[in-house]
């Protein structure tokens, strides 16, 4: 019997995905199955999920055999007592290279001072020629799919970089520590600090006011993760007192960024609308299909979600 995988994000996303899924789904050999964004519950095999999609009780679906998330973040769904079938979450290597084309971004123009040198020193000519890459520490909070591709990009341009995960990690070329004491040691490190953790209860407020007194006075902080990262009060103190220069800020508690927050005026903060990097169709398409296939073929699924964990 053809397989029934059920499209449930928001409907204009439809659009961008049909063709990519399909042709993934051709290519496995599951070329028969009926991808649609509506299929009666009781019949779906397969759900493409993104957590803003209107289905948000899971419980009809009870032949399921897995939910296949299209955001890599999982905080929105990983809580659902009715979603009780393994939940994957997306890694996608398109998505990955655009997080790592943002974060390098970001990093070489705090590196560089492209903002205060270059674009701020006219009319004053005051040449400082800024560091090489190798006499600059940065920090990744966070050594998973993303992170630990950024970590490597950052030192193949000769950054010295130090990386921070809950578990003991091996990454090469980057100095990995973990746990409370890892954190300590890594903030003391942070000239620019990467925060690139989930939004789980163990990570929210990993900036908080002693943590942030932690790195030295002038560091930068970019973070692509999630809002609940940071405890917005203490890094409004910090950028205020000077303790932290400037802050790259992506991700935010309340999405989009209410028109009344401080940090969309502030001098010393860059705000982007949650754009870090996306789901890219065709290659998730790809790693959404071989789930597909394991789970045909009674094999693991990969990147399964932790629920326990909460990503
Ligand atoms: P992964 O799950 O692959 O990696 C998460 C990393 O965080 C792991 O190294 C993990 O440690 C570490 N971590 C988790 N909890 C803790 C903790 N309590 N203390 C220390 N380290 C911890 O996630 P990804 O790399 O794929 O994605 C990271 C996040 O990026 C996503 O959850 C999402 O929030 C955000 N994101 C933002 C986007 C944007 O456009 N702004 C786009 C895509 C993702 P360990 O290795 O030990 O498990
Ligand atoms: C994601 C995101 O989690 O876009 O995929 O933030």
């Amino acid at each position: 019997m053809p397989l029934n995988i059920l499209f449930a994000a928001r409907p204009e996303r439809w659009e961008t995905y049909e063709r990519p899924l399909r042709d993934a789904l051709d290519k496995a050999g599951f070329g028969d199955a009926n991808l649609a964004q509506e299929i009666n519950p009781r019949d779906v095999d397969y759900i493409v999920y993104a957590p803003n999609s209107p289905l948000q009780d899971f419980t009809p679906y009870t032949r399921t055999k897995a939910v296949l998330n299209l955001w890599a973040g999982v905080e929105a769904i990983v809580g659902n007592d009715t979603l009780t079938m393994p939940l994957a979450r997306m890694v996608d290597p398109g998505l990955t290279k655009g997080m790592v084309e943002w974060v390098t971004g970001h990093v070489m123009r705090y590196h560089l001072g492209i903002d205060t040198d270059i674009l701020r020193s006219a009319p004053e000519w005051m040449p400082r020629t800024p560091p090489l890459a190798q006499e600059r520490q940065v920090v990744v909070l966070g050594l998973g799919a993303l992170g630990a591709t950024v970590a490597q990009t950052l030192a193949g341009l000769g950054f010295q970089v130090t990386g921070w995960s809950r578990s003991a990690k091996k990454v090469d070329g980057i100095d990995c520590l973990h746990g409370a004491a890892g954190l300590k040691e890594s903030l003391s490190r942070a000239e620019i600090a990467v925060l690139l953790l989930p939004d789980t209860p163990a990570t929210h407020n990993t900036l908080n006011a002693e943590t942030l007194a932690q790195m030295p006075k002038g560091a930068f902080i970019i973070n692509p993760g999630r809002g609940p990262l940071i405890d917005d009060n203490a890094l409004l103190a910090a950028l205020d007192s000077g303790q932290i220069a400037h802050a790259t800020l992506d991700v935010f508690r309340v999405e989009p960024l209410p028109a009344d927050d401080p940090y969309w005026t502030h001098p010393k903060v860059t705000v982007t609308p949650h754009i870090a990097a996306e789901t890219r169709a065709s290659t998730a398409s790809e790693v959404i299909v071989e789930n597909i296939r394991r789970g045909e073929a009674d094999e693991p699924f990969i990147n399964l979600v932790d629920r326990a964990l909460g990503y």
